[in-house]
């Protein structure tokens, strides 16, 4: 196809979506613009573009909608009966696990913008002694579950147009952090136009448009259109383990979680930490006519935000780690036709190329779909309490709660815990009364398994300018 062909067909198709100022510049655009322009004219699927400047001017729909009950959590504290359930169900997942029955799927798509990082996200350091980055350190937990259940596990990464170039080449360059290269299988999502408050669709500059992430919820479609899903069925998988790039703790493969899901009958399962504080910026879990699904924090009213039950502990306390279990035939279910998942809006300023193509600041809205809105479409749905010093402590912001300071400070309470636990002396603490150590995953991945190791004089400690690290033998 010639590229006058597409031009004249591209206009066309965006004259009639009332769209034609995408080509406001053409006259002045070299011939990388064009193509760069025609590319991504050629890639919006106008019919939506249509149907989110309605929904821009309609409107969040939500006033009328019943407020939420608490949903049932398979808790911490367990009864007899619960205990017997969780032990059956582990070894369940130990089973899914090294049956090859599982596959990972990585969401790290997103801009990073809170944190203000420059690239990936999954290459910010998070190791406390070593500068590990977070791609590093959940590949070396996935490492330690291929050993320890003697399995390959596919691990599926989404990227996004903007970070899919760089993060194929951190792998690469990584050696894919020691994962067999043909394990690790990377797919993008789409991307979406933002628009401004009449419709149109913005421009990021003369030679493109202002495109972002269609949000996590499209990996379900992603993992589709990609052709990952029938790679998981060839490869005999039938449980996806998912998670996001923000947390350095998020524990993968966890059999307790997947064998729970999976004895349940569940189609997407979720797994929460007790939420404390009123206003932390977790979404938490709620049952609304039936369905579970997520109440995000900025959808809760005060009223509901601050509720709390007979035992003095938040009403809605089931916070979302953004940790799930779906079965296969479950995201092949919802994305048959076409996903539908209900879009999220975002009004904010963004900078934008102006009426002379020069960057001005100007409100525009970005359109996201969210994984978790699946739930609604699981009959059965395991929702999971884990402890939050163990699971949960993400890199979100540069500063402040959910931060670089606050993920090191947990993570060194975390294994200096462990340290402790084993009689080992502990490296002074800080200005900051730190104990700065760190514990590789293919190590130990809980005390339990570190006392073991230890007591097996499999640990070596080094000790280095930042701090303490502890590593397997050899
Ligand atoms: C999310 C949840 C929140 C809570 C919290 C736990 C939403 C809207 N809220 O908050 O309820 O559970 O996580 O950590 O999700 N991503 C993509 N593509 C995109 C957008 C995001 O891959 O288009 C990835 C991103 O790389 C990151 C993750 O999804 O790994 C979370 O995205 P976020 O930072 O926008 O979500 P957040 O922090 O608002």
């Amino acid at each position: 196809m010639s590229t006058t062909l597409d031009e004249s067909e591209l206009r066309e198709v965006a004259a009639t979506a009332g769209q034609e100022h995408v080509f406001a510049f053409w006259e002045e655009l070299d011939s990388a613009g064009r193509e760069n322009l025609l590319r991504e004219v050629a890639g919006v699927d106008f019919g939506l573009v249509a149907e989110l400047a309605r929904l821009r001017t309609a409107g969040p729909a939500q006033d009328d909608e019943e407020p939420p009950i608490p949903p049932s959590v398979f808790p911490l504290k367990r009864s007899a009966d619960q205990k017997e359930h969780a032990l059956a169900a582990r070894r369940l997942g130990e089973d899914l696990l090294s049956g090859g029955k599982v596959a990972y799927v990585l969401v790290a798509g997103g801009q990073a913008s809170r944190l203000g990082y420059d690239g990936p996200k999954g290459a910010f350091p998070v190791g406390p002694v070593t500068g590990r980055t977070l791609f590093e350190v959940h590949a070396r937990r996935l490492r330690a579950a291929a050993l320890r259940y003697g399995c390959r596990t596919p691990w599926f990464v989404m990227t996004s147009q903007a970070n899919d170039a760089p993060t194929r080449a951190i792998f690469e360059e990584n050696g894919h952090f020691g994962l067999p290269a043909e394990d690790v299988v990377f797919f993008s999502q789409d991307m979406i136009p933002a628009l401004d408050d009449d419709g149109k669709i913005l421009l990021s500059r003369k030679a493109g448009l202002f495109l972002a992430p269609n949000g996590h919820g499209g990996v379900l479609g992603a993992l589709a259109t990609s052709g990952a899903l029938g790679t998981m069925r060839e490869r005999g998988v039938d449980l996806i383990s998912y998670f996001q790039v923000d947390n350095p703790l998020v524990r993968p493969a966890d059999p307790l979680f997947l064998g729970l899901h999976r004895r349940s009958k569940a189609g997407m399962s979720t797994k929460v930490v007790e939420k404390t504080e009123p206003d932390e910026k977790v979404g938490v879990l709620g049952v609304r006519g039936g369905r579970i699904g997520i109440v995000e924090y900025s959808d809760l009213s005060e009223e509901l935000r601050q509720a709390r039950d007979s035992s003095g502990r938040l009403r809605f306390r089931a916070g979302n780690i953004a940790v799930h279990a779906l079965d296969v035939k479950f995201a092949e279910e919802v994305t048959r036709g076409g996903l539908q998942l209900p879009w999220h809006l975002a009004r904010k300023r963004m900078t934008v190329a102006g009426g002379d193509g020069s960057p001005v600041d100007a409100w525009g809205t970005k359109f996201e779909t969210f994984v978790f809105d699946a739930l609604a479409r699981s009959p059965v749905s395991v929702t999971l309490e884990v402890q939050r010093a163990l699971e949960f402590s993400p890199v979100k912001n540069a500063e402040g709660s959910d931060s670089p300071a606050t993920a090191r400070a947990d993570l060194c309470r975390l294994f200096a815990g462990w340290v402790r636990a084993a009689g080992l002396e502990l490296p002074a603490g800080g200005e900051d009364g730190l104990e700065v150590v760190e514990v590789d995953p293919l190590l130990a991945e809980d005390e339990g398994e570190f006392l073991a190791v230890h007591g097996e004089g499999r640990a070596v400690r080094t000790e280095l300018e930042t701090g303490h690290l502890y590593e397997p033998r050899g």
